[in-house]
C-alpha cells in the first residue's frame, strides 16, 4: 500500500510520550515526515508556522484538548485532516470531533498498528483527490472563461463590419426597430442621417481599391468624431453610412449633417484631386420620427429619397426635405 505519492508531513499531538513514539515509528516507516508535539500550545505553533496537511491528536490533553486543537487548525487551513485518538471511555467526545469536522478517529490502545497505517493513508488519498478536483475545478473556470470571451468576441463581430469596425447593415436595422418602438411607447423623438460618398467609383477607378477602403475607415471615423455616445453609427453597405441620432430634432440634425459634410469635404484624402468636384464629399439625406413618418420603413425611404436629391443637387449636399 506504501507508495511515494500517499506520503505527507504529519503532525502528531499527544501528551503521552509512548504514543507519540509507536504513531512517528508506524508513519515514519510508511514513509510519512513525521513531526511532534507533546501539547496544544505547541502543535498549533509548529502548525502555524507551515501548516500540515495531516494531523494526529489525542483528545485529552493539558490546557487546549484536541477538540479545540481541531477548531483552531480547520480555522488556519480548512483542507487539513485530522484524526482524532481516543480511549473506549471517551468515545463520545470522538463522535463530537467527527461532527467538528475530523476526518477519523483511532481507539487506543491500538490493538492493530496497520490501523494506523490504514488511517493515514486513506486520509492522504483524500488530500490527493480533493487536489485533484480543485485542479480540474481551476481548469474547467477557466475554459469556461475562455468560451465566454469566445463568445462574446462572437457577438461582437456578428454585429460589426469587418472593414470600418462600425455597426453592421443588421444591427442597424435592429437598432432602428427599438429606436422607433421607444419613441412610439415614450412620446420621443430620433433622426436618421443617410450618408454616401460622392463619385467613389472614380475615386476607387483612379486611386485603387487599398486607398478606397482606407478612405471608407476615415470616413467612418470623421462621422464618428461627430457623434454622441446614445448615437448609432453603421455602415449600410458599399459607400454609405447611417446614422441613428436618439433625441434629435430635424434642426439638430440638420447642424449635425452639415458639421460632417464639412469635416469631409475638408479633410485631406490622398488622391481626391481626381474626384469630379476635386476633393472626396458626401451627401446626406435627412429624416426625422415623426415629421416624415412613424415606422422604419417610411422613414428610411425619405431619407434615402432626399440623400438623391442632394446628388441631384450637385452632390457634396444635404437635403432635409423634399
Ligand atoms: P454617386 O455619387 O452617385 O454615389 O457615385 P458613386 O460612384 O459613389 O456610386 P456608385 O454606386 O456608382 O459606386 C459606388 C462605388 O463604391 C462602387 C464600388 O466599387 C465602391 N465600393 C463599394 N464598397 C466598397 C468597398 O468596400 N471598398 C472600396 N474600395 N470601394 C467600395
Ligand atoms: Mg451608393
Ligand atoms: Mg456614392
Amino acid at each position: 500500500m506504501q507508495s511515494n505519492d500517499l506520503s505527507s508531513r504529519i503532525l502528531v499531538v499527544d501528551d503521552e510520550q509512548s504514543l507519540r513514539i509507536i504513531l512517528s515509528q508506524v508513519l515514519s516507516d510508511d514513509g510519512h515526515m513525521v513531526t511532534v508535539a507533546s501539547n496544544g500550545e505547541e502543535a498549533i505553533e509548529l502548525f502555524r508556522k507551515e501548516p500540515f496537511p495531516l494531523v494526529f491528536t489525542d483528545i485529552v490533553m493539558g490546557k487546549m484538548n484536541g477538540l479545540e486543537l481541531l477548531r483552531q487548525i480547520k480555522e488556519i487551513a480548512p483542507e487539513t485532516q485530522v484524526i482524532i485518538i481516543t480511549s473506549h471511555a471517551s468515545l463520545d467526545t470522538a463522535i463530537n470531533a467527527l461532527r467538528s469536522g475530523a476526518y477519523d478517529y483511532l481507539i487506543k490502545p491500538f490493538e492493530e498498528l496497520e490501523m494506523i497505517s490504514n488511517v493515514a493513508f486513506r486520509a492522504v488519498d483524500r488530500l490527493r483527490l480533493s487536489a485533484e478536483n480543485a485542479r480540474l475545478l481551476g481548469q474547467l473556470k477557466e475554459k469556461n472563461d475562455q468560451l465566454l470571451t469566445a463568445n462574446m468576441a462572437l457577438k461582437e463581430l456578428a454585429i460589426r463590419d469587418g472593414l470600418t469596425g462600425l455597426y453592421n447593415h443588421r444591427y442597424f436595422h435592429e437598432a432602428l426597430t427599438v429606436e422607433v418602438l421607444r419613441c412610439r411607447r415614450h412620446s420621443r423623438g430620433f433622426s436618421l442621417l443617410f450618408i454616401d460618398v460622392d463619385r467613389f467609383k472614380n475615386y476607387n477607378d483612379c486611386n485603387g481599391h487599398p486607398e478606397g477602403d482606407r478612405a471608407l475607415r476615415t470616413i467612418g471615423e470623421l462621422i464618428g468624431k461627430n457623434l454622441r455616445a446614445s448615437d448609432i453609427l453603421a455602415r449600410y453597405g458599399g459607400e454609405e453610412f447611417i446614422v441613428i441620432l436618439p433625441e434629435s430634432s430635424l434642426e439638430v440634425a440638420c447642424g449635425l449633417g452639415e458639421r460632417i459634410r464639412q469635416m469631409i469635404e475638408e479633410h485631406p484624402f490622398p488622391g481626391e484631386a481626381s474626384q469630379p468636384l476635386g476633393k472626396l464629399t458626401i451627401s446626406l439625406g435627412v429624416a426625422t420620427y415623426r415629421d416624415d413618418g412613424d415606422d422604419s420603413s417610411t422613414l428610411m425611404e425619405i431619407a434615402d429619397r432626399r440623400l438623391y436629391m442632394a446628388k441631384d443637387k450637385g452632390r457634396n449636399s444635404l437635403c432635409s426635405e423634399g
